[in-house]
């Protein structure tokens, strides 16, 4: 039912520990289908392992039981609604479910929860609704077969919870296998072919499963050549890891390049306009479907850091992703249409083209042009996920398209996965915004209670490192991107709380309270801590100009990629206000369009995104401009060295191989922010040539 599984390859948060309640249970699960046989699947090994029993009834007929099944004590019902006839417990949850919310409540991927007497039921409508159901159950662990509890629904918040793999197929000579990929290589691809074999996907589909994720795209959203002939001569490759994926309710979707008809199908033109070129979509769209028939759909980066587009057509977004929606609507497929286009070869020197305003000139216009079956992508800042943004105004602009938030799980500009930086307070505070200032968040955009709602997608962190993400606490973010998909809801401290008791049950070496009490001491607070020592105010980059690690103020100042500080001897900061600036704060809607233009208003951890003021500027907190970076810099790095010395506690708790993998990044990550402490402090103390009122050393 599931390929072979990699010996040396960590759990991440599902070790065999996971699985004890279930597994030692009497479980009956009642429906037929793929899906169904993946729960059956994960229970009959967990009970191999802890000694309880699974049996199984397909629909109508007998149920294939152990005697004592026949003879009940049941204690776990996995159910469909839809399979005759089912058990008294969960008829009985059924029948509760249809009163209380009338029928198709669940939807497809929902679920019930119910303990009754001593049994726990979860009852679905749809397959992947039931396997949803038993990983909750796994992350209950025991608690789902205590006290009696009431009847709880759980469906997801969004629909389409989707990771995108920038995995290159070719290692491209810049960008390597993955590009801003910091776990190893890819788990598809390697040095030009798929990897020999995939015996590691199925156990990424059921992780991806496990943390409520439901589509992958497979491939680069920069598409180059050989990526490019995924969509027709190499189509049987993303088959292949679409039927690994398949068993654990993960759907694939493929980057595509807009110039397709040309470079793959010899056509003079990608005009989305041009009859031939909407032909040639069609029929390599229906041949696709005739591969993959669940296929999810396309991604599109178009007109974005050097990929084709509709614009040397003189043709706008709409008709571009339109092209590709059309191609896709007799086969349900959608297409994701990046909204990620500026001008990457800026004269630094132009002081009137503001690159945040990029994606709103673009797009906004575009409203209600685009058919349904597309979504619009939005990267959740304007900019380029910087440790610290706005939330993008096209956010707000779009009511009439759909629209997926995307942010990026892999670290590019968080520490690179060498750093310890717990994103999901990040992410909540961008899925929490509301842009009207009233009850209709980013969260709800995204699933569609406000607008049309197209889902939250995140740039992946997983390559072939033995743990998965290269930094082991970097799993947490995966975790955590599937869980706020589902539940946007869940508060960040909450969910590290389940990934920790996941990833390290209770075992033989205690001191299980003194792990899950240090992870959260190292991990709660890292993205702040990680804000505190790179780039201040929300001004952004400071980084190492292409790849992107480690401090250099002036890295992007006079570069074409839009990316500046406009630090001078007198002060620093973007004005993009209306009044005097580039007026990127119109863009916004009441109440944040005064509130970012206002100097007194503005939130001090975006001051410098949106004003450019002299270092004595006073913060809300009393401080100035230059002495708050002077404070942040000690004490992020001072901080830095806290979580390693929290980290030595743990040795001799947890394996020895995570704990020195774990150790090692620390130790770069305290030289790396004592070196970005050093290099902003010097930076501002000589160009302002204010001193450190503490009169602490700066180089
Ligand atoms: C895949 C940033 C990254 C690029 C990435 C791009 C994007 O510019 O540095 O590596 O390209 O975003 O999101 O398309």
């Amino acid at each position: 039912m599931s390929g072979p599984r990699l010996v040396d390859v960590h759990p991440a948060w599902l070790p065999p520990e996971a699985f004890r309640a279930v597994g030692s249970r009497r479980a009956l699960v009642c429906g037929a289908g793929t899906l169904v046989g993946t729960v059956r699947h994960e229970l009959a090994r967990a009970c191999a392992r802890y000694g309880g029993t699974v049996a199984w009834q397909p629909g109508s007929g007998p149920v294939d039981a152990a005697p004592e099944h026949r003879t009940g004590g049941v204690n776990l019902v996995l159910a469909l609604s839809t399979a005759a006839p089912l058990p008294a417990p969960a008829a009985e949850v059924a029948g509760e479910c249809r009163r209380r919310y009338g029928a198709g409540a669940l939807g497809a991927e929902g679920f019930a929860l119910a303990r009754t007497g001593d049994v726990t039921v979860v009852l679905a409508e749809e397959p992947p609704g039931l396997l949803h159901g038993l990983f909750h159950v796994i992350r209950l662990g025991e608690s789902a077969f205590g006290a009696a509890r009431g009847q709880e629904r759980h469906r997801p918040a969004m629909r389409l919870r989707m990771l995108d793999h920038w995995d290159n197929v070719d290692v491209h000579r810049v960008t390597g296998q993955v590009e801003r990929g910091y776990a190893g290589g890819s788990i598809f691809w390697r040095d030009g072919s798929p990897r020999g074999d995939l015996a590691r996907v199925p156990d990424y589909g059921r992780l991806l499963a496990a943390c409520g994720v439901n589509a992958v795209s497979v491939n680069n959203v920069n598409v180059h050549a050989t990526e490019a002939r995924l969509l027709t001569d190499r189509l049987g490759d993303v088959a292949a890891i679409a039927d690994v994926l398949r068993p654990y309710g993960i759907r694939v979707h493929l980057s595509v390049t807009f110039a397709a008809p040309v470079v793959l199908g010899g056509l003079p033109t990608a005009d989305p306009l041009d009859t031939e070129v909407r032909a040639w979509w069609a029929a390599t769209t229906r041949q696709v479907y005739d591969r993959v028939p669940d296929l999810g759909g396309y991604v599109v980066k178009a007109d974005s850091e050097g990929q084709p587009g509709p614009f040397t057509y003189g043709r706008s977004h709409a008709d571009g992703a339109n092209l590709l929606a059309e191609a896709l609507e007799p086969f349900r497929g959608v297409v994701h249409w990046r909204a990620f286009v500026y001008d990457h070869r800026q004269d630094w020197r132009d002081r009137s083209t503001d690159r945040a305003r990029a994606a709103f000139d673009h797009f906004a216009p575009l409203d209600g042009r685009f058919r349904a079956n597309v979504v619009l992508q939005v990267k959740h800042g304007p900019m380029d996920f910087q440790a610290r943004e706005p939330v993008s105004p096209v956010l707000a602009a779009m009511p009439a398209t759909r629209l997926a938030v995307e942010v990026q799980v892999t670290q590019e500009y968080t520490g690179q996965q060498r750093h310890v930086c717990y994103l999901a307070p990040w992410w909540s505070e961008v899925l929490g915004f509301a842009p009207w200032g009233d009850h209709r968040t980013v969260a709800a955009l995204a699933a569609g209670d406000v607008g049309e709602g197209g889902g939250l997608v995140g740039v992946s962190n997983v390559g072939d490192d033995p743990f998965w993400t290269g930094h082991p606490l970097a799993q947490a973010n995966l975790y955590a991107f599937g869980r706020l998909a589902w539940d946007p809801g869940l508060g960040p401290a909450a969910v590290l709380d389940e990934w920790i008791g996941l990833t390290f049950p209770p075992g033989p070496a205690g001191g299980h309270d003194l792990v899950r009490r240090t992870l959260h001491e190292m991990m709660d607070g890292s993205w702040r801590t990680y804000e505190r020592y790179t780039a201040p105010l929300g001004v952004g980059f400071m980084v190492r100009p292409g790849h992107h690690y480690g401090p250099d103020v002036d890295g992007y100042e006079y570069s074409p990629w839009g990316a500046y500080h406009f630090a001078d001897r007198d002060g620093v900061g973007v004005d993009r206000t209306r009044a005097s600036g580039t007026g990127f704060t119109g863009q916004y809607p009441q109440p944040w369009r005064d509130v970012y233009e206002s100097l007194d208003r503005c939130p001090d951890d975006l001051l410098l995104f949106f004003h450019h003021v002299p270092y004595g500027h006073v913060l809300h907190d009393g401080s100035t401009v230059i002495q708050h970076i002077y404070d942040t810099h000690f004490a992020g790095a001072e901080e830095v060295a806290a979580l390693r010395r929290r980290w030595d506690r743990l040795d001799g708790l947890l394996d020895p191989g995570l704990h020195a993998r774990v150790r090692e990044r620390l130790d770069e990550q305290v030289r790396c922010a004592e070196e970005w402490r050093d290099q902003v402090n010097a930076y501002f103390f000589r160009k302002s040539g204010v001193p450190d009122a503490r009169g602490r050393r700066i180089p």
